[in-house]
C-alpha cells in the first residue's frame, strides 16, 4: 500500500517515456511488406532502415476493462517511392475504443478512416493534439526532415486489430505530389 509523498515512478518530459516496465518496440522497412503502394521501391531499398520506434507503458494486463495505456512513437523521415514513412495503422479490435494522440515534434499528419472507408487527415506538429473517435482506423506519416515523434493514450481494452488495415488497406495514400502532401 502506497503512503506519504514519493517521486513520480514515470517520467514523460518532451520526448522520451522511461520507467519500470516501459516496453519498447520498433518497426523496421521489413516488417513493412505490403504497407506502401510502390513494393517495386520498397523492395529497393535497405530492410534493415528503422521506419519507427514505440516505447509504451502498459499497467494493467491488456483487456482490463476501465485502464489506460500511454506511449511515444518516434517515426523517421522518409520516402518509399512517393508515399511518406508511416505506422502500420489499426483499428481497434473493440471498436468503440477511443484514442488521444498528441504532436510533440516534427510535422507529419494523422491520417484517419471510418468503417464506411471515408477517409481524412489531421496535420501533426509540436503542441496539436487529436481525438481519434470510436470506429476509426489511424495512421501516422512523417510529412517533414525531421523526426517525427507523437505521443497516445488509448484504454487497456483497445486491442489492435492490424489484420483489417492489412486486408484492405487505407482507402486513400498521402503522397508527395509537387512538393505537397496530398491525400490520393
Ligand atoms: C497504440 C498507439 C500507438 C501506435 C504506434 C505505432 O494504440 O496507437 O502507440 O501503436 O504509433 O502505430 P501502429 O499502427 O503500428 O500500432
Ligand atoms: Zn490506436
Amino acid at each position: 500500500m502506497k503512503q506519504g509523498i514519493t517521486d513520480t515512478p514515470f517520467y514523460f518530459t518532451s520526448d522520451v517515456l522511461k520507467g519500470d516496465n516501459v516496453k519498447y518496440s520498433e518497426r523496421r522497412l521489413g516488417d513493412l511488406k505490403s504497407v506502401f503502394a510502390d513494393e517495386e521501391s520498397w523492395e529497393a531499398m535497405d530492410k534493415d532502415t528503422l521506419a519507427y520506434k514505440v516505447s509504451s507503458l502498459e499497467i494493467a494486463p491488456q483487456g482490463t476493462p476501465g485502464d489506460l495505456y500511454m506511449g511515444i512513437t518516434y517515426l523517421y523521415p522518409g520516402k518509399v517511392g512517393k508515399e511518406y514513412f508511416m505506422t502500420k495503422g489499426h483499428f481497434h479490435h473493440n471498436r468503440e475504443c477511443t484514442e488521444f494522440y498528441w504532436g510533440v515534434s516534427g510535422e507529419g499528419m494523422l491520417i484517419l478512416m471510418d468503417e464506411d472507408r471515408n477517409v481524412w487527415a489531421e496535420r501533426m506538429g509540436p503542441g496539436t493534439l487529436h481525438y481519434i473517435p470510436p470506429r476509426v482506423a489511424h495512421r501516422v506519416a512523417n510529412t517533414g526532415s525531421e523526426i517525427l515523434v507523437f505521443a497516445a493514450s488509448w484504454p487497456s481494452n483497445a486491442g489492435h486489430d492490424y489484420e483489417t488495415i492489412a486486408r484492405e488497406g487505407f482507402a486513400k495514400r498521402l503522397l508527395e505530389i509537387n512538393g505537397k502532401p496530398e491525400l490520393v
